[in-house]
């Protein structure tokens, strides 16, 4: 097309859209609908919707109610641990403004909420005696939920240990830290599971195990290697299938169990059906020490074989607990490593280097890769046959601030979860067995060590008056909903 003919066009569109503005006039010509979900771009009929945050960074009220106190309140209480020396001690005050956070959730029309529950609340040591008033704030939370039509999805430890079980036992690198996670489990499951019907005992072994006992990022700040570190792992995967077994004998029929874990994803560098294979191989030895062993009953032979002489000590019985059944599998998607087909390598596969212009989000460790979230539930399907897959988390950070009128215009996280969510269609449409979705987050939050400092809320957060403003994306993704589809 020449230059002349293009200017000749875009005047002429351009006049168009002047007149169409005025006289209401369809832009393209009155053929064209405006734009809506197709069918192709609809998700399977009765998708959950949903949200996510967790206790500690949401909850505040640490003193309240006999609440004792986490390795979280111990970490973000020493210096020079968190961004700007932040703690949890308020956080978003959801403690005392849930209830108007549940109409937040209303007005977005989400169908569940993944909320989690504070262990030392409910035992405040950890073990010994329960503290009734804590779990009591659950209760409330739970009846405010099922009173608004929204369904409660409890995960039952994310990351908030009671300090004394790190004062005893050295948190997860004691074996009594896994029985204790089942006796909790089994205690609360007694009490919630005539409302609450899916549970995730643990979120993202894969992050607080990482991040925070071997990296020193996170609470308990421990840098350990070895042994100790792949023993501390085991621990947190014998806790899980002990707490299965718990909530089992405990809960009321019909309850349903699982997890909400970060899996590390393998997307093929190309979709070739030999880089394909290799990203499933990846994968498999990616998740070696958590949901592999969860799923397979084993260690792989290539994990074993790495970890020589500092390989964790389990008996035939610890990979059975370990690998109790589950009624789904929660996996909390971001991000992606990009693997290709390497017959040079002992398990067929290489990594291909990111480039550091690789896009990410503020969150040095968000790099964007809307691809993850066809490869991950893909993988979790076709590796082990799940039957039944939840989006635990997907969101991503950004550096919002408040615009003069107010708004908060957050296209970046818009884009973000658009490229997403095609890419989780994808999966739905391929039979792929996602039933659920929860954005991460309902709203900002303590972000952990980064403070208050990156947002992942789809509603901004002024932290000086807990007013909660929704954002552009809040707008999006009621949209979502409202029609099922990615738009
Ligand atoms: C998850 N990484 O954390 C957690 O489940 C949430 O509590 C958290 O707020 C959210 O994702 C956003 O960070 C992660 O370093 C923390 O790869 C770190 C990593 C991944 C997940």
């Amino acid at each position: 097309m020449s230059k002349k003919v293009s200017r000749r066009t875009f005047t002429k569109v351009a006049g168009a859209a002047t007149l169409a503005s005025t006289v209401k006039l369809p832009l393209f010509g009155s053929a064209t609908p405006p734009p809506q979900a197709s069918a192709s771009r609809d998700f399977p009929a009765g998708f959950i919707w949903g949200t996510a945050t967790a206790s500690y960074q949401v909850e505040g009220a640490v003193k309240e109610d006999g609440r004792g106190p986490s390795i979280w309140d111990t970490f973000s209480h020493t210096p020079g641990r968190v961004v700007n020396n932040a703690t949890g001690d308020v956080a978003n005050d959801h403690y005392h403004l849930y209830k108007s956070d549940v109409q937040l959730m209303k007005s977005l029309g989400v169908k569940a909420y993944r909320f989690s529950i504070a262990w030392p609340r409910v035992f405040p040591n950890g073990d010994g005696p329960p503290n009734p008033k804590g779990l009591d704030f659950y209760n409330r939370l739970v009846d405010e939920l099922l009173a608004n039509g929204i369904q409660p999805f409890a995960t039952f430890y994310h990351w908030d240990l009671p300090q004394s079980l790190q004062d005893r036992f050295g948190g997860w690198e004691g074996r009594e830290t896994s029985k204790a996670f089942a006796d909790y489990a089994g205690y609360v499951a007694a009490r919630l599971t005539d409302r609450v019907k899916h549970i995730f005992t643990i979120n993202e072994f894969g992050a607080f195990i990482e991040v925070g006992y071997r990296r020193g990022i996170h609470a308990p700040g421990l840098k350990l290697t070895g042994l100790r570190l792949n023993q501390t792992r085991h621990h947190a995967v014998l806790g899980h299938g002990l707490a299965v077994q718990a909530i089992r004998a405990a809960a009321k029929p019909g309850t349903k169990v699982g997890l909400a874990e970060n899996i590390t994803i393998a997307s093929p560098v190309v979709e070739t059906p030999a880089h394909v294979a290799a990203a499933e191989r990846a994968f498999r030895e990616m998740n070696a020490q958590y949901l592999t062993v969860i799923q397979e009953g084993k260690y792989t032979d290539w994990y074993l074989k790495s970890a020589g002489a500092d390989a964790p000590k389990f008996t035939p019985e610890d990979l059975k607990v370990i690998s109790s059944p589950l009624d789904f599998v929660g996996i909390n998607v971001y991000t992606t490593d990009f693997v290709r087909a390497d017959e040079s390598q002992p398990v067929g596969f290489s990594f291909v280097p990111r480039p550091k212009s690789f896009p990410h989000a503020p969150s040095f460790w968000l790099y964007v890769a809307p691809e993850a979230l066809y490869w991950g539930p893909r993988h979790v399907a076709k590796l082990w046959n799940a039957k039944e897959i939840y989006i635990t988390e997907n969101g991503c950070s950004a550096a919002d601030e408040p615009a003069a009128d107010g708004r908060v215009n957050d296209t970046d996280r818009v884009t973000f979860l658009r490229s997403y969510l095609t890419q989780l269609h994808r999966a739905t449409a391929e039979g792929v067995p996602v039933r659920g979705y929860f954005l991460w987050s309902l709203m900002d939050n303590f972000e952990w060590s980064d403070g208050y400092t990156n947002r992942f809320g789809i509603h901004y957060v002024d932290y000086a008056t807990q007013k909660r403003t929704p954002k552009l994306s809040a707008d999006f993704y009621r949209e979502v909903i409202a029609r099922n589809a990615v738009l």
